[in-house]
């Protein structure tokens, strides 16, 4: 991201615009309506507690692409946050500025319908569906802050890298362990079709208890079904892990290991399921 340097001509300095809510068309309104229908049916019994509870409170089961300043009225008087409109993808530093203040940057556009399953930038659905439902729960809500500031902090020690695994594999593919079993609240798996069966359902990915140091190490992939997925005991412990470690000695201690391959196993892994990989096998790792 390093190579974009200044917002496009229609936006703010911050990166952000006007979500323009009345220039979405019934079919882009249809589009939102057939994936969300698709997934919340999906997800019940497999999304975490906290992540269906956020659906229900910000009401985002009502027709049609949400408008965020309606969004953010009912989100804020939850949790102080705010969502709003960016283009696309945003430099680091501008996406760390904005989680810091407790606004979460969405894209405003929404995929096309020969695009429902697999897209490379986050569109609406994405965003909103899958990231802003965990932002209505108070503990979660203040590690995406916190993640914020530490990323601000990390662009200091050229620790980029590490830290955006941290936000891979907790809030973009995150698992959580809950009463009844493993559940989903990653938003790149929640928002997904495919991957909200395969993270918890396939044979193929190893499920590791999650641990910070480990996460840190370890390289994803951005093309395809993740080969690992890491498991938390609990929010909490996830923001308490994040805001009493102090990160400076620790990138140190993590530019003097080698970093890890995604289907990588350590004798000191907690192994939840010691996946088969048949999923990836054959593939060229992208990464
Ligand atoms: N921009 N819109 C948007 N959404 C993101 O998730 C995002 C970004 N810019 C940078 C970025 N993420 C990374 O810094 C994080 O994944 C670590
Ligand atoms: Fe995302």
């Amino acid at each position: 991201m390093a190579d974009i340097v200044s917002p496009p001509p229609e936006a703010a300095p911050d990166w952000t615009v006007p979500q323009d809510w009345a220039r979405y068309t019934a079919h882009e309104h249809a589009i939102w309506d057939l994936l969300f229908a698709r997934q919340s049916a999906q997800l019940e019994g497999r999304a975490a507690k906290a992540f269906l509870r956020g659906l229900d409170v910000l009401h985002l089961s009502k027709p049609g692409v949400p408008e965020f300043r309606e969004l953010s009225d009912r989100l804020g008087a939850l949790t102080g946050w705010q969502v709003v409109a960016v283009p696309g993808l945003v430099p680091d530093a501008v996406f760390f500025e904005h989680l810091a203040n407790r606004r979460f940057p969405a894209g405003n556009f929404i995929r096309s319908a020969d695009q429902l399953d697999y897209l490379q930038e986050p569109d609406v659905f994405h965003d909103v569906f899958g990231h802003v439902p965990m932002l209505a729960d108070p503990v979660f809500a203040d590690y995406m802050q916190a993640y914020g500031e530490g990323g601000l902090r990390s662009l200091g020690f050229g620790a980029l890298d590490k830290l955006a695994r941290l936000y891979w594999y907790t809030v973009e593919f995150g698992l959580v362990r809950e009463q009844g079993g493993l559940r989903l609240f990653g938003s790149g798996i929640v928002s997904s079709h495919g991957e909200s069966r395969f993270a918890l359902d396939d044979p193929s990915p190893n499920r590791i208890r999650f641990d910070l140091v480990r996460v840190m190490r370890t390289r994803y992939r951005i093309d395809d079904y993740q080969q690992v997925y890491f498991v938390l005991d609990s929010f909490e412990d996830l923001l308490r892990q994040t805001v009493e470690t102090d990160f400076a000695p620790l990138y140190a201690r993590l530019e003097a290991l080698p970093d890890l391959a995604p289907d990588a196993l350590l004798p000191d892994d907690a192994i939840i399921t010691h996946g088969t990989q048949e999923y990836a096998r054959g593939k060229v790792l992208i990464d």
